[in-house]
């Protein structure tokens, strides 16, 4: 399974395009909807959030809420391009007073991308590498999420930090805290970080300033076996690393006990294997975050994501303006203070579009029947494999 996106900050839409689901898996928009407007919420972000209300429609590969096997197309329309049909018109002539962006942003893609394509107007980069793109990963995640979910993955995430301020939340009860993260503006459980939280954040935009943060992930129901040992590229610990590593502003991924297992001995790092009476093959621990080896052991996924302060700033830093070679302010444009409540949605999308592809490469067919069945052979033989580890 592959998906290709497209579509600009301020063009008519983004799009998606999903190839190779199965045939007959049940979709429709509400689940998808709802994971968007997950999505939108989030004390910190600036005033284009209540400009769009995502929505997404269906415009290939589905027939009376089935998909056909073909290839599904999604969209999602930008509201806010009403207020830049001109400045990007996708024919036509640019408008006369169209102002170019020439002052690149430090932190931002303005500067390498306008390199790499050659671009003097900056726009035509900011326009793709702007993280409204993460709309349509949503989309594409949930559909991956409504897939994996028939056969028990769950998914559960938080913001265990702002700037400095951390949350004293055990990823191990992120499952029974779920729905209090869910009202949390900051998708945080711990009232007294999220209040001190909320307050860094105010002063961060009256100093003209962004912050950054650190999402966890939780995944339940992740059977052992997927990923594999056997070739570099097919190892599950990198692939979820690489592909949430893609997402806008997440600039490090750890799993399990990560950067922390460097510094301690082996005794303390890994999880003992143990023979259970009634249970059969069970771990004491979960401190390698549910891969060993490059592939899922069936103890939950944990995973833990840095994302970098947003690079557009109110009191920008220093650039140089492309056009005069002269230094300069970077260039403002309205945006963000904080968007990591954002970004762990996004994280829990893309998380469950990777899965989704590593539990086709195990599971595949052309049915959704027929997953099921090889599934259900598989869960079995393991499940009698464990059992044998009974005292
Ligand atoms: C973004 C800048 C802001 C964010 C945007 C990402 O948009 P605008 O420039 O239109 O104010 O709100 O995020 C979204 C639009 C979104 O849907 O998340 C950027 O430069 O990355």
């Amino acid at each position: 399974m592959r998906v290709l996106t497209g579509g600009e900050s301020h063009g008519p839409c983004l799009t998606g395009i999903i190839e190779g689901l199965p045939a007959g898996l049940e979709l429709d928009s509400t689940a998808i909807n709802k994971q968007l407007e997950r999505r939108q919420k989030g004390y910190g972000r600036g005033g284009r959030m209540a400009i769009e209300k995502d929505r997404v429609e269906f415009l290939s590969g589905l027939r009376f809420n089935r998909t056909l096997g073909s290839p599904l197309t999604l969209q999602i329309k930008n509201r806010d391009w009403d207020n830049w049909r001109e400045a990007m018109a996708l024919e036509g002539a640019p408008p006369p007073d169209l102002e170019a962006v020439t002052r690149p942003r430090p932190g931002h893609a303005d500067l390498a991308g306008g390199l790499k394509y050659n671009h003097r107007d900056l726009r035509q980069v900011l326009e793709r590498s702007s993280a409204r793109e993460t709309a349509m990963r949503v989309a594409v995640g949930t559909v991956g999420r409504i897939l994996i979910g028939r056969f028990g993955f769950k998914f559960y995430s938080h913001v265990a930090g702002i700037g400095t301020i951390t949350a004293p939340v055990s990823p191990a009860d992120l499952p029974a805290l779920a729905e209090q993260v869910e009202q949390s503006p900051l998708r945080c459980a711990d009232s007294r970080a999220e209040k001190a939280m909320l307050d860094e954040i105010d002063r961060a935009g009256k100093d003209g300033d962004t912050l950054g943060g650190i999402i966890e992930l939780v995944i339940t129901g992740v059977p052992a076996g997927l990923g594999s040992h056997v070739h570099w590229d097919r190892r599950l610990d990198g692939r979820l690393a690489g592909a949430l590593m893609s997402v806008q502003g997440i600039k490090g991924v750890e799993i399990g006990a990560g950067f922390k297992a460097a510094c301690q001995r082996g005794t303390q790092v890994h999880d003992p294997i143990m023979g259970h009476r009634e249970k059969g093959i069970v771990r004491s621990a979960n401190r390698a975050g549910g891969i060993e080896g490059g592939v899922t052991n069936g103890e939950a996924l944990l995973l833990r994501l840095a994302m970098k302060p947003i690079p557009t700033l109110a009191r920008p830093l220093s650039s140089v303006d492309l056009e005069t070679g002269q230094e300069a302010p970077g260039a403002f444009e309205r945006s963000d203070v904080c968007a990591v409540p954002s970004a762990a949605v996004v994280a829990e999308a893309v998380a469950a579009w990777e899965l989704a592809v590593v539990f086709l490469e195990k599971f595949g067919g052309d049915w959704i029947e027929e997953i099921e069945a090889s599934f259900q052979y598989y869960m079995e033989t393991i499940t009698r494999r464990l059992n044998k580890g009974q005292p």
